[in-house]
């Protein structure tokens, strides 16, 4: 079982995944300081950000090669607008949190675009020529352009990365399954504050023969990548 011969073949579970330069794109989902950073959101609910942190280095690497390789890149943020009228009041309201979503953090009002905690982390920063998109739900394709932004640039197959594993990769890898393309997740570039949600997520994607996608690592991508150039 494999996809047409004719393309890149990145060696990956549960089969080789095949694509082309011209019909890729890299998704970086929500590396945001509030998820990732010490004194963000997420370390603030007591979270340990140290298997996030560790997903920084190998995804810098993913997206040099991208880069060099003329494969578009796409950022997700998490967020809302500074009124939280985008912010459905479930969201806002569970947790029964002292600092949630709009309370004034360390770094800024929680979750909130403008604010130090939404921004992207430096050593991921996106590059003035590289779209960002905003996005008020889990998944990248709720009530944003991404849909849009793919068909535009012929996307057929989405490389992922980002956090956190369960929630906002897996949620955005559904959507994009019910809508016709085929994701690889690399898996040392996906981060979840559990360990056992992380080893679950990464083996539901490639399970019943790839039910989501496919699972490969960040070395098996630029391997490929590189020697495709
Ligand atoms: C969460 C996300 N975990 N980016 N957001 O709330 O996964």
């Amino acid at each position: 079982m494999s996809q047409p011969s004719d393309g890149i073949v990145i060696n990956a579970e549960p089969y080789e995944f095949t694509c082309k330069l011209d019909d890729t794109a890299l998704l970086v989902i929500d590396m945001q300081r509030d998820f990732v950073a010490t004194g963000g959101f997420g370390d603030s609910l007591g979270n340990d950000v140290s298997n996030l942190h560790d997903t920084i280095e190998p995804t810098r690497n993913v997206l040099e090669t991208a880069r060099e390789a003329g494969i578009p890149v796409i950022y997700t943020r998490e967020g809302h607008a500074p009124h939280l009228a985008d912010c459905p009041p479930s969201k806002e309201e569970r947790g029964q949190l002292d600092v949630g979503i709009g309370d004034e953090g360390a770094m800024g009002d929680v979750l909130v675009r403008g604010e130090e905690g939404h921004e992207i982390v430096t050593e991921l920063e996106p590059r003035d020529d590289e779209v960002v998109i905003d996005k008020p739900g889990k998944g990248s394709f709720y009530a944003t352009d991404l849909n849009l932004v793919l068909r535009n640039l012929g996307t057929e197959n989405l490389i992922v990365t980002g956090v956190t594993t369960e929630v906002c990769v897996h949620t955005t890898i559904r959507e994009a399954n019910d809508r016709g393309y085929e994701c690889l997740m690399l898996e040392d570039c996906v981060g979840s504050y559990f360990d056992e949600f992380q080893r679950v997520g990464v083996e539901m994607i490639k399970a019943q023969g790839g039910i989501f996608g496919w699972v490969a690592d960040s070395q098996a991508f630029t391997g490929a990548i590189e020697s495709e150039a």
